[in-house]
């Protein structure tokens, strides 16, 4: 593979994004950090992409973590901007206006865990753990674990999970619903590719605004996200491929969406 920290590679309307430090197992520098950020800029400009897959490069690691070598040394102002640089790029990876779908080998730990949360989707293979395991380096999440995992598997699992800092199974993941699904590593790009061309078949614009509404919505009251759902649906009906999908359903033939 090539020395970039970040590669992006596109096959039609899939971008898969790997993340490429396989020696420390992915752990996510800043400069890996700001790399990410450039290829979420890329994506978020690209009406080809409409689904986008997030992988570590090798199988033993999603991403085994924030780099720890470059965090040991960090002053209390040097570890805020880190922060708010992680922040900001996983938080436009979150509502880049694309499905992500994070494909989790092997490790996924402390930020690399987080980058997963960031993600719409999480599928693993059998052989993926997944913790934060902060607190045992005497630091709390800082990628946003305190706030997705609650969000994610509820309260209780985790704090359970950030207090012990516990690793777990995938077949654990999926029973408290980190993940979506867990299949054999040697299936495990297959399926998310057929994950994602589920997904692409559809209208795109229709797909971004479902993303908007359940992000937006999930983070307000029941009433204010109901509006959202209103505006947002009411959104399609500006679009060609509403008028394409209602059309080819009545005219019973294929549906041949545009993006527009
Ligand atoms: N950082 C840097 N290098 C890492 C790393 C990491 N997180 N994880 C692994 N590596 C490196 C190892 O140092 C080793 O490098 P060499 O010795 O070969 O040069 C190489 O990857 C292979 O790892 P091991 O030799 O350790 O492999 P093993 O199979 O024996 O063990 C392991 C695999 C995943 C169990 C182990 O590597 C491990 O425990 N890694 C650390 C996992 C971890 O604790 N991750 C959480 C990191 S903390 C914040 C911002 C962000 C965060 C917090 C605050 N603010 C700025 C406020 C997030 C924090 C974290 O993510």
């Amino acid at each position: 593979m090539e020395s970039k920290n970040v590669i992006l590679e596109k096959e039609g309307k899939i971008a898969v994004v790997t993340i490429n430090r396989p020696k420390a197992l992915n752990a996510l520098n800043s400069q890996v950090v700001k790399d990410l950020d450039n290829i979420i800029a890329e994506l978020e400009t690209d009406n080809e992409v409409y689904v986008v897959i997030l992988r570590g490069a090798g199988e033993k690691a999603f991403v085994a973590g924030a780099d720890i070598s470059e965090m040991k040394n960090l002053n209390e102002e040097q570890a805020r901007e880190f922060s708010v640089l992680g922040n900001k790029v996983f938080r436009r990876l979150e509502t880049l206006d694309k499905p992500v779908i994070a494909v989790i080998s092997g490790f996924a730990l402390g930020g690399g865990c987080e980058l997963a949360m960031a993600c719409d989707i999480r599928i693993a293979s059998e052989k993926a753990r997944f913790a934060q395991p902060e607190v045992g380096l005497g630091i709390t999440p800082g990628f946003g674990g305190t706030q997705r995992l609650s969000r994610i598997v509820g309260l209780g699992k985790a704090k359970e999970l950030i207090y012990t800092g516990e690793i777990i199974s995938a077949e654990e993941a999926l029973k408290i619903g980190l993940v979506n699904t867990v299949v054999p590593l040697e299936n495990l790009m297959d399926e998310a590719k057929a994950m994602a061309n589920k997904i692409a078949k559809n209208a795109p614009i229709a797909v971004k605004l479902c993303k908007d509404a359940i992000d937006r919505g999930i983070q307000v009251d029941i009433d204010s996200a109901i509006m959202m759902e209103v505006e947002d649906f009411g959104k399609c009906f500006t679009t060609i491929d509403q008028k394409e999908g209602m059309t080819a359903f009545i005219e019973k033939r294929t549906k041949n969406f545009q993006n527009r």
